[in-house]
């Protein structure tokens, strides 16, 4: 094989790759960014442990006390850079109209003449100084036919670490793509390069940022920033903004494609051993990691919930007309601070060892600590930023009216998930698990009733895109205003959100048509208010209550009461034994409140129309059935 050299650097391919056309890619990417070496990942625990020493000795992470928290890290970003930049995520389509009216926009071209190909190209010489890092992985089980390959160039030894415990990464990605396979290449710089001599900072990064996907040529360009999903180009930019892409693209035919979703994946199993998978859609930041690894409460001796994914799934037909799903990660991005042993101690027990936590605050004995890990701060800590911290301190300095946050409200933990001890024993099974129902859920402190069933597939669809949240910490800037986040993908949809809705309707109707049972569809909201401010519903595990509902629906053995939504149960429809739960507190879940829907259904209207190109015909029709049945 001709193995490229550039001047002065040569690109180190170690014997077991044999895939030309990365090779020249690689070479390609080294030679625009002028990086100063090139390591290809192997994936190996020796290699994991010594990038981690290196970024020790940079000053990007620092060693946890290993007594406390074995083999585990603590990183600090730029303060400005330390969630997904929306404003920044582009969709360079051919087409305005294949990116759709939820998508940043700007034509490939002219994208490219910006990142890579005009004079002042970002890309170009953004690399200097750094070693570019090969990083093959796989998104999902190595080899299963729902899995699919990509392969990330960063200079980020710190994304490099992060891929390793997210996806399956190293050689056997490599092995799975042999001479010729298809992968989806990423490129990544933290867009800082060094001249000669220029010492580094510890989190290196550019105020311009640019998070960049070409659905066509299935490429994802990244420049700028070193944070989550911005940087760990598997997780956001491909398995879900280029995979949505790929699962309808697959829709030819009777093929119906397939799914790539912002949802968590879990097994439910019921005292008679009956096991159900669920997968559920929520924005970020709004407990899905929690509801994955939920403990069922007291009273609900029997039942087990595993976890099969927390973020993202692959969603598939099968020959039996079932959806199975896998997770195409391998590890838990998840929010740190709110995680405790009430809301999620299976999570807590995965945090032992093992872990890269970033922004979160460093107490005195070399452990970690976030707001809401115990009811007391420590007396002392080190904040998010470096900086001494004390409750006096906080007080004083308060941020937004708050007392500041020692830990950043959007920290997170990196972890494998085989540190989770609940998880699912067939979470890297190949062919993945059969979905029984899909949920939806916002954050939303009115109006959205706490659990209801569409009674059809279409009322499902219409459900979940017309959902709405309460903006959080993960997305920059964001603040509590409620906005419409059709699916819980209205910043991971990479084409026209209206199509995507048509891709969900075709697949229902292809399947049903096959003669399949299609999973059920249910919309949940765990976070209305009661007029004191307070949430009313307790949720975290006595979640598994509405969970309980939900199945008895699917064995058809739980009652509801129709509304003008769907089914919701009545206060006997659901088990209360262990909670003290009053049906004037379930009332107030659980109402319909007819003027609220009005003005509702008005929002669901605008959302319409900014949909209005390739809207499909039924939403706005269910949308008239449910106005029907509210003033009837
Ligand atoms: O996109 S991230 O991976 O940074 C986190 C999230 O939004 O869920
Ligand atoms: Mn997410």
């Amino acid at each position: 094989m001709n193995r490229p050299v550039l001047e002065g650097m040569r690109l180190n391919v170690p014997a077991y790759v044999k895939h030309d056309r990365l090779v020249s890619w690689v070479a390609e990417i080294a030679a625009l960014t002028e990086a100063q070496g090139v390591h290809w990942c192997d994936g190996s625990k020796e290699e994991y442990d010594r990038f981690c020493d290196q970024l020790v000795g940079a000053g990007t992470m620092m060693r946890l006390n290993p007594e406390l928290r074995p083999n585990s890290f603590l990183a600090r970003s730029a303060p400005d850079d330390v969630a997904r930049v929306e404003d920044r995520t582009f969709i360079c389509s051919e087409r305005q109209e294949e990116a759709g009216p939820t998508n940043n926009w700007m034509a490939p071209a002219e994208m490219r003449t910006l990142l890579q190909t005009g004079d002042k190209a970002l890309f170009r010489g953004a690399m200097r100084g750094r070693t570019l890092y090969v990083v093959p992985f796989s998104m999902g089980p190595l080899g299963s036919h729902i899995s699919h390959i990509g392969v990330e160039l960063t200079d980020s030894p710190y994304v490099a670490v992060s891929m390793r415990v997210m996806t399956r990464m190293g050689r056997g990605a490599l092995d799975v793509l042999g001479s010729d396979g298809e992968f989806v290449p990423c490129v990544h710089t933290v867009g800082a390069p060094l001249q000669a001599g220029q010492a580094d900072v510890a989190w290196p990064c550019n105020k311009t940022k640019y998070i960049v996907h070409y659905p066509e040529t299935r490429e994802i360009w990244s420049y700028g920033s070193g944070y989550g999903g911005n940087a760990l180009l598997g997780k956001k930019c491909f398995a879900l903004r280029i995979a949505s892409n790929m699962g309808r693209q697959a829709a030819q035919g009777d093929n119906p494609g397939w799914l790539a979703e912002h949802m968590l994946v879990l097994g439910v199993t019921s005292p008679a051993g009956k096991k159900y998978h669920v997968a559920a859609a929520f924005p970020s930041a709004c407990g899905k990691t929690n509801f994955s690894m939920l403990v069922p409460p007291a009273g609900y001796a029997g039942w087990k919930v595993t976890t099969i994914g927390d973020d993202i799934a692959w969603i598939k037909p099968h020959a039996d007309g079932r959806l199975y799903a896998i997770n195409p990660e391998a590890g838990y991005f998840g929010v740190a601070p709110g995680t405790n042993e009430h809301t999620n101690p299976n999570c807590l027990a995965s945090l032992k060892s093992d872990v890269v936590f970033t922004n979160v605050a460093l107490t005195d004995d070399g452990d970690v600590w976030w707001e809401g890990l115990t009811n007391e701060p420590p007396a002392h800590l080190i904040d998010w930023q470096g900086r001494d911290w004390t409750p006096a301190i906080a007080a004083e300095n308060t941020a937004g009216g708050k007392p500041r946050a020692a830990a950043h409200p959007n920290s997170r933990f990196t972890v494998a998930a085989i540190h989770n001890p609940v998880l699912d024993a067939e979470w890297d099974n190949p062919n993945g698990v059969p979905i029984d129902a899909f949920i939806f859920g916002g954050r939303r402190s009115t109006t959205v009733p706490l659990v209801t069933e569409a009674r059809d597939w279409t009322e499902g669809v219409y459900m979940a895109a017309t959902m709405g949240s309460e903006t959080t910490a993960a997305m920059a800037g964001g603040n509590g205003a409620v906005r419409r986040d059709p699916f819980a993908m209205l910043p991971f949809v990479g084409y026209n959100m209206s199509d995507y809705f048509q891709h969900w309707l075709q697949i229902g109707d292809k399947l049903a048509k096959s003669g399949a049972t299609l999973p059920r569809i249910y919309c949940v909201n765990w976070f209305r208010k009661g007029a004191d401010g307070e949430f009313v519903w307790p949720g975290y595990g006595e979640n598994m209550r509405a969970l309980e509902w939900m199945i008895g629906r699917i064995e058809g053995q739980a009652g509801g009461a129709e509304n003008a939504f769907g089914t919701s149960p009545r206060y006997e429809d659901m088990r209360w034994d262990g909670l003290d739960f009053t049906p004037a507190q379930f009332a107030s879940v659980i109402g319909i409140d007819r003027a609220a829907w009005q003005q509702e259904l008005v929002l669901h209207s605008e959302l319409f129309q900014m949909l209005h190109h390739n809207l499909p015909a039924v939403m706005p029709a269910t949308k008239a059935r449910i106005e029907q049945r509210l003033s009837a």
